[in-house]
């Protein structure tokens, strides 16, 4: 369990909780957390509050990734794909569970419930403090279903790089 609370916010984050409750005051931003945590085949307690939307979904990202950070990598698949189509909505991403957070982003997710560039932000900061590489392609037009479709996307890349596969580190570094 994670908590961080500071001047601006105060955020709890459980992963493998016994069901899924997510409440951070920000309700498109509990429905992509939700869809991220269905797609991902976890449960998790998301509880947060603050002062401004843009501080919530940043520490909320924080807490977040750093829990997934905490995973056992040893024996697991690392490498996760999806293309998830979504109406008028496609997302393709492709992710390395390594340790090296880096996002890159192709295609735009234009402005809707929430503004692209809060959502760019909870992205990046996700994949930084998870130590997770993702690749993501975005087409489409209507914002609310292109941040579900990556969210979907990156579920569904997430559970496929968790899963074990082996006994030990997918790497030539003997180590991840
Ligand atoms: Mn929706």
């Amino acid at each position: 369990m994670k908590k961080r609370k500071t001047t601006e916010t105060e955020v709890l984050v459980e992963l493998n909780s016994e069901k899924t409750e997510i409440s951070t005051g920000i309700p498109f931003f509990d429905h992509l957390l939700g869809t991220l945590a269905k797609f991902m085949d976890k449960n998790v307690v998301i509880r947060a509050k603050g002062d401004l939307e843009h501080h919530v979904i940043e520490d909320v990202a924080i807490c977040l990734g750093e829990t997934i950070a905490e995973i056992e990598k040893k024996g697991i698949r690392r490498f996760g794909f999806s293309i998830i189509p979504m109406d008028d909505a496609v997302a393709i991403c492709g992710l390395d569970f390594s340790g090296r957070g880096y996002l890159v982003v192709e295609g735009d997710f234009g402005d809707g419930e929430m503004k692209s560039y809060d959502f760019l932000h909870f992205l990046d900061t996700f994949c930084r403090r998870g130590g997770i590489n993702i690749y993501l392609r975005i087409s489409g037009f209507n914002p609310h279903h292109k941040m579900e479709a990556t969210m979907k996307a990156i579920g569904i890349a997430l559970k496929g790089a968790l899963e074990k596969v082996g006994d030990d580190y997918l790497s030539t570094k003997g180590v991840l």
